[in-house]
């Protein structure tokens, strides 16, 4: 585990909205193979300051420059106000516990979810 303590908290963007987490997984993608090693890729190409988490200015700026990132985590790419909605349900989906930034094991446990199958090779 370790030093969660060292990032900061300066999302400007602090609005919760009440959304059910499991709602927010992606059918269409269910059963899709992953491994671990991308996840690794995606989640270091998210975290822009290389602090082994992702806020959602990070993930905004991701998803805007890697759409296919944007896809397999199942966010609009074009963030727009009515996807906005739908991006806040993606990630407080990612993010289950609410600290407002994403760790590794949380990307890694959200595929899961939305019924990857997530290898370890
Ligand atoms: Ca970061
Ligand atoms: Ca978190």
């Amino acid at each position: 585990m370790g030093s969660a303590c060292s990032g900061e908290l300066n999302d400007s963007n602090q609005e919760l909205l009440a959304v059910d987490k499991a709602e927010a997984v992606q059918p269409h993608l269910k059963g899709t193979a992953v491994s671990t090693n991308t996840l690794c890729e995606v989640f270091r190409q998210c975290d822009a300051n290389n602090d082994n988490f992702v806020t959602r200015i990070e993930l905004i700026k991701a998803c805007k420059s890697h759409p296919e990132i944007a896809q397999m985590l199942g966010i609009p790419e074009n963030l727009r106000d009515s996807a906005r909605a739908q991006f806040e349900q993606v990630y407080q989906a990612l993010d289950a516990d609410s600290d407002r930034k994403v760790s590794l094991d949380e990307l890694r446990a959200y595929f899961v979810r939305a019924g990857f199958q997530v290898t370890d090779d």
